[in-house]
């Protein structure tokens, strides 16, 4: 396939770049940090998504290295970030291939001291379906990453192979609601399904951020029942770092 062979210089030809998407505590009114996304600009075809070519990525394993970069680029900007003031945790999407290649806790260690940043500024998405394989295997993976100090966050919950049991295991520090639930909230069924999820959240101690915010009648809904962290396009979409640095640091 074409964009096979593409992506497979796409590296060395520096076609890629991420983008980063703010996250807004809604009661502080304040950063609460953001979220790293993967952009492919191709030559001839322009940018393309990363839902279409990271599953590529994911069956040549040219994951592996792409997400080496990613890691070591995204603490590399954090440490500048850093400089002009008080940062929040900045995550990064994982694959399932990363936790079979056995080098992921060397590869996240290895970008956090290359930066010389500190563990807790950096977080790691999982997604329950990644989870559904290996669970033993990725837990003892996961527990060796958090130990580092790293923050671990599952993606995309209440969607897909949804497990509350899966919860009681996963070494995790926060919940990231699919946006489908954002988006959802319009019955009282629905909001009570919302304030359990929130409950449980809070119980286990578990930072609760909801996605796909993209209106003030979200905000409302989601800050009457309780939720305060935020992601979606009403607080901005994912901007490449001249534009953040414009919006939240005084860099240009
Ligand atoms: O903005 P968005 O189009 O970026 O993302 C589409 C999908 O691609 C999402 O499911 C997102 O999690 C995934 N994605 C974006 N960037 C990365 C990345 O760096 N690594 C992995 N594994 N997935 C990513
Ligand atoms: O799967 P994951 O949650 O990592 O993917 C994030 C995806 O959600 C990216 O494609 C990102 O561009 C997209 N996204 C971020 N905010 C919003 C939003 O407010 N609405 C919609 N529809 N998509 C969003
Ligand atoms: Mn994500
Ligand atoms: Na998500």
């Amino acid at each position: 396939m074409e964009l096979e062979k593409d992506l497979q210089s796409a590296l060395e030809n520096n076609q890629f770049y991420i983008v980063y998407q703010p996250k807004w505590n809604v009661k502080t009114n304040r950063l609460y940090g953001f979220e790293a996304l993967l952009r492919w600009e191709h030559p001839r075809l322009g940018v393309i998504s990363p839902a279409e070519f990271i599953p590529i990525t994911e069956e040549t394993g040219l994951i592996v290295p792409i997400t080496k970069w990613i890691l070591e680029k995204v603490c590399h900007q954090c440490i500048t970030w850093q400089t002009q003031g008080e940062l929040q945790p900045v995550s990064v999407n994982l694959s399932n291939r990363l936790f079979q290649s056995g080098r992921l806790k060397d590869m996240v260690q290895n970008a956090l001291e290359k930066a010389n940043l500190k563990p807790h500024l950096l977080e790691l998405e999982i997604t329950e379906s990644m989870v559904f394989y290996d669970v033993e295997d990725i837990i003892l993976q996961l527990d060796s990453i958090r130990a580092l100090g790293v923050r671990i966050s599952m993606d995309d919950f209440g969607t897909g192979y949804s497990s509350i049991g899966l919860l009681d295991r996963m070494p995790i520090d926060t919940l990231k609601l699919d946006r489908l639930f954002t988006n959802d909230l319009d019955t009282p069924r629905k909001r009570a399904i919302m304030n359990a999820i929130i409950v449980m959240a809070d119980d286990l101690q578990l930072d609760l951020i909801a996605e796909g915010v993209e209106n003030e009648e979200h905000i409302e809904s989601l800050t009457q029942l309780g939720c305060y962290l935020v992601q979606g396009y009403f607080y901005g979409k994912p901007m490449k770092v001249g534009e953040i640095n414009k919006l939240f640091f005084n860099l240009n």
